[in-house]
């Protein structure tokens, strides 16, 4: 396992999305010292597809549908326009790294649910992400945190297309997993859909401490 690990370090991109995978097993810290190999303070570059589609301004839209009163489907512009929260909060990947103090601003993701009006039969929210591949999922309590926001900037600039631009989701209280990159579609649904890596192990309450066989602090 670490031999793989280390070749996705070194070689980045697809062995980096087989490292999250092998490692989902690891508990209480990283027998495999495998977060030593990972350079500090910095963010990996995540993807489970070879390549995504650039959207700008000009192209990109938020798909909001489901059971709320009013689908909508929004521009940037459309986004840009709404009430902008900044957060100032770390990123942790369930593999082992993090950043601190990243600087996340955009739409409250309640916000956005309370423009679209979400029904009394939406207990949870799939999103899913334009690269074709990538879901997620939150219950409805989850997703109306104060903390969990539709990111159009991240590190003191709109989001790039590899950090997941023009918009991904930042959920401050969990593993970075449920931070969608490219979110292309919030769908509110009756029960949870595990997402992505959740229907290959990983827990869907991913809470940072208190997942995915950790309750350590990881601080
Ligand atoms: N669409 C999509 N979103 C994704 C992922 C992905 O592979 N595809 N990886 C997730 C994981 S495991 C992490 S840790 C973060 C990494 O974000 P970054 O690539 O901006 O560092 O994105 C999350 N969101
Ligand atoms: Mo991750």
């Amino acid at each position: 396992m670490l031999a793989l690990g280390a070749a996705g370090v070194a070689f980045g991109g697809r062995g980096e999305q087989a490292a999250e995978g092998l490692l989902a097993p690891i508990r209480r810290g990283d027998p495999t010292g495998l977060t030593d190999l990972v350079p500090v303070g910095g963010f990996r570059y995540y993807t489970v597809v070879d390549s995504v589609q650039k959207l700008g301004p000009a192209d990109y839209r938020l798909r909001v549908h489901g059971l709320v009163d009013q689908a909508r489907t929004l521009s940037l512009a459309d986004l840009g326009r709404m009430r902008q929260t900044t957060l100032v909060r770390d990123f942790q990947c369930v593999t082992g790294w993090r950043v601190g103090n990243v600087r996340w601003s955009g739409v409250l993701l309640r916000d956005l649910l309370d423009a679209v009006g979400v029904q009394p039969a939406a207990r949870a929210l799939t999103l899913r992400s334009f690269d074709g591949s990538y879901t997620e999922s939150l219950t409805l309590a989850q997703a109306t945190r104060p903390d969990v926001l539709v990111a159009l900037r991240m590190l003191d600039a709109p989001v790039t297309h590899d950090h997941g631009g023009p918009v991904r989701l930042y959920v401050a209280p969990m593993y970075g997993y449920k931070s969608i990159k490219w979110l292309g579609e919030i769908e509110a649904v009756a029960a949870v859909e595990p997402g992505y890596w959740e229907r290959r192990g990983y827990d869907v309450d991913g809470w940072i401490g208190r997942s995915n066989g950790r309750d350590d602090d990881p601080v």
